[in-house]
């Protein structure tokens, strides 16, 4: 970007420099859509300059595309999506390259290695892998380092992929900083990448799907695969979803701030602040520092929840705790039935579930109000044993009000 840097005509007068217009990064092949991102080949252009995105207190409309207009039709939607994407990458996140040139590795029955090359650089990073019984290929659920239901996916048939987020990308503790970024991403993409935790480690499920893709596929199905985490790693779930297409289905658990609450909607409730996700962790891409502070947190040209119509129309099963402020349960409720709006104008109503009607308050904890959704979105999305429609469940105490936060209505589009 241009910012900051100071331009002088030859006679010495400062000139303004130049609004701030993100970059996307350039794609090896322009032209080819990849299944991971199905819309890399569309024109994106118009993404406003930071200085001149305005204030807009309401959810932006997912349905106007940059250059004014309204969808008409759902097949506008692939490179609508792409438009949104570029906006979360260009003001929040930070960028997700593109396949790297080389990435190799194997599948085992307890380890998937991955090795990854990409100019003139190298690294790699390991996963284990806890089989179901039973006879394989089995489906995959990518689990950011733990999670309180594995065993009910093991007993329904899903191998458990126990992925860990700080081998591609650290936290403080680890070593990293947002001045010098570290883990396997960064190794690639260098210390100073301007992109996030969340995307990185969405990057490291992508290159894991990679490697069982290119796999004999006896022991695990790449077509069948699901992600999730809590708390931090259930924004990153949540990132990792929204961000590879192949994902089938997506369960951010307890995300919290940074993860599916409107944006707009943390102050409101006391939920952990903008400031402090960016500050706390280098989980949001640099760009975010423009957006981070509760008025600033307004002029963002999206919101969350248009991030979770980028899941659409896959998979997305949103597991929430209504009884911790600090997670913005009503945040996550609200963007959850704003993307629940995008998954309806494509007619994909049925993918989308929302559960916060819970009693137990413990952070990430087993609950078995969780039990019967899951059971039901992995024998729909991963083993292709039942059709139970999605289900909106928030706790009586944080339901979300859709209607205070727009001013649009949801179109009807054609075929
Ligand atoms: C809810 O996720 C985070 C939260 O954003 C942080 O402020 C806190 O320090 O850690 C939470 C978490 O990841 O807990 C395991």
């Amino acid at each position: 970007t241009l910012s900051g840097i100071a331009i002088y005509s030859t006679d010495g007068e400062f000139v303004e420099p130049p609004p701030t217009v993100p970059e996307p990064p350039t794609l090896p092949d322009p032209t080819a859509a990849t299944p991971e991102n199905m819309g890399s080949d569309c024109d994106v252009s118009g993404l406003v300059a930071v200085e001149d995105l305005a204030v807009n207190p309401n959810l932006p409309d997912p349905f106007t595309k940059l250059d004014g207009n309204r969808m008409t039709a759902k097949s506008e939607w692939r490179c609508r999506r792409q438009e949104i994407q570029r906006e979360a990458e260009a003001y929040m996140y930070g960028f997700k390259p593109p396949k790297p040139e080389k990435v190799t590795g194997s599948v085992t029955s307890d380890t998937i290695t991955v090795n990854v090359e990409n100019g003139g650089k190298m690294t790699s990073f390991t996963a284990e892998v806890d089989l179901p019984d039973g006879d394989g290929p089995f489906p995959v659920l990518f689990m950011y380092s733990s999670f309180a239901h594995a065993d009910l996916a093991k007993a329904e048939g899903v191998a458990v992929v126990k992925y860990n987020p700080y081998d591609v990308g650290a936290e403080s503790f680890g070593g990293g900083s947002r001045a010098s970024k570290k883990g396997a991403f960064y190794d690639i993409y260098g210390s100073d990448s301007e992109t996030g935790l969340l995307v990185a480690w969405g990057w490291g499920v992508s290159r894991l799907i990679d490697v069982i893709e290119a796999s004999d596929g006896s022991i695990l199905r790449a077509a069948d695969t699901a992600v999730t985490g809590c708390s931090r790693f259930g924004k990153g779930a949540f990132i990792a979803g929204a961000f590879d297409q192949r994902i089938d289905l997506t369960i951010p658990f307890e995300s919290g701030s940074g993860g599916v609450p409107i944006m707009r909607g943390l102050p409101g409730e006391g939920a952990q602040s903008p400031g402090s996700i960016y500050g706390e962790q280098y989980w949001m891409g640099d760009a975010f520092k423009d957006f981070a502070t509760n008025t600033k947190v307004k002029k963002l040209p999206i919101d969350t929840h248009e991030v979770v119509g980028m899941v659409a129309p896959r998979g997305l099963l949103i597991l929430d705790n209504p009884h911790i402020d600090n997670l913005g349960p009503l945040s996550a409720h609200v963007a959850a039935l704003g993307g629940a709006e995008i998954y309806k104008a494509l007619g994909a109503e049925a993918n989308i579930s929302y559960q916060s009607n819970v009693a137990d308050g413990g952070h990430c904890s087993a609950r078995p109000e969780f039990e019967q959704p899951l059971r039901d979105n992995f024998a729909k999305f991963l083993l292709h044993t039942g059709d139970v429609p999605g289900e909106m469940n928030p706790h009586t105490n944080k339901t979300g009000d859709l209607s205070s936060w727009i001013d649009w209505t949801t179109p009807t589009l054609a075929d």
